[in-house]
């Protein structure tokens, strides 16, 4: 809202933005250095040029393969190629990071000891790659982890033995989604904030404080075209969805991109799944950077986040490219398919 009078031009320009937020925030927390919040500025600037690239890609000729396949054996696309190397290399001189995972990477970065700080951060830079060439929403997972002691990392090894933790010791989390808009959706655990990017400023504006996932939804979201290889207990949810006792159907919502498919789910209810089948033992989202982030932001929200098994962010990964099976969402849909999952075990 501006001063009554004043030019309209200034309209929106008192508003919170993400830096504004981050600062703000980290002054409430005496012991904060500000690495965080230059951390996260690092975060920023690189999803603005990820979204910028995504926004030209059609005209820069950037859509199709890159050439090569990354470590989960999958092509890459020429957008997949450029989002890895625009954040790995901005976070890398923000000088607060320690070692950094991509879904790209084979192998953890190990970052110069001259450019450590205290953060280890685990992404995948565009999620949703089958998505990308279609102009459908795609976007950006981060986990960041605190590292006390960075300097007694000395190789990858190092670096992957340090990475197997469970999500609970993420310290933030987050993703960008490019979509008809671009929203940064954040969280340090307290609360989860959404802002979206004012194209005419460049800046990242709070548009959805404190987001809470409803607890129950009107929403499934699996790909069913995988149904003849769910286990039961995903079977018999699905078709209580389909099928309820009481109420009407659930409708069925599925982007093939896992930010959009949670972020609606956050701001809508419901469950998004992507469960473990007979063919894929573990599923197919990965844990550091795909399941253990998405997790984090959804607890935080009030819903919940479980493998069937176990709550996600409770899982420790074996590896760093560690698939999972996913199930999260509205808290009561998602208990409902835990005593439906309970059942079969
Ligand atoms: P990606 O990181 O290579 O894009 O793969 C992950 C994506 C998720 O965004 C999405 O939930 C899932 O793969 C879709 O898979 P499918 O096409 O099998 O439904
Ligand atoms: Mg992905």
């Amino acid at each position: 809202m501006t001063t009554k009078g004043a030019p309209t031009f200034l309209e929106g320009t008192e508003a919170m933005t993400l830096t504004r937020y981050v600062l703000v925030e980290q002054r409430r927390h005496r012991e904060a250095q500000g690495d965080l919040t230059l951390l996260l500025s690092a975060v920023q600037l690189a999803c603005k040029v990820i979204e910028s690239c995504v926004r030209r890609a059609g005209i820069a000729k950037l859509y199709g393969l890159a050439g090569d396949q990354n470590i989960q054996g999958e092509d890459q696309k020429k957008l997949d190629v450029i989002a890895n190397d625009t954040f790995k290399l901005n976070l890398i001189a923000s000088e607060k990071c320690a070692c950094l995972v991509s879904e790209e990477e084979e192998l953890a970065i190990l970052v110069d000891p001259s450019l450590r700080g205290h953060y280890a951060v685990a992404f995948d830079p565009l999620d949703g790659s089958s998505n990308i060439d279609a102009n459908v929403s795609i976007g950006t997972i981060f986990g960041i982890y605190h590292i006390d002691n960075p300097q007694e990392l000395n190789s990858s090894e190092d670096v992957n033995r340090y990475m197997l933790q469970s999500g609970r010791s993420m310290v933030a989390a987050g993703y960008a989604m490019y979509g008809s808009a671009t929203n940064l959706v954040f969280s340090t655990g307290e609360t989860v904030n959404g802002f979206t990017l004012d194209p005419s400023l460049g800046e990242f504006v709070l548009t959805h404080p404190n987001m809470r996932c409803p607890p129950r939804g009107t929403i499934y979201s699996i790909n069913e075209g995988n149904s003849r290889d769910w286990d039961p207990a995903v079977r018999e949810f699905v078709q209580r969805m389909k099928y309820p006792e009481k109420g009407k159907p659930r409708s069925l919502r599925y982007i093939g991109s896992m930010v959009a498919d949670v972020h609606r789910t956050l701001l809508y209810g419901g469950v998004f799944m992507y469960p473990a089948d007979s063919k894929s033992k573990d599923g197919k989202l990965r844990y550091l950077y795909e399941a253990a982030p998405m997790a984090f932001l959804m607890e935080v929200a009030g819903g919940k986040a479980t493998t069937g098994r176990e709550d996600i962010l409770d899982v420790r990964p074996r590896h760093i490219h560690q698939r999972v099976p996913v199930f999260m969402g509205s808290a009561e849909d998602i208990e409902e398919f835990l005593e439906i999952a309970s059942k079969f075990q």
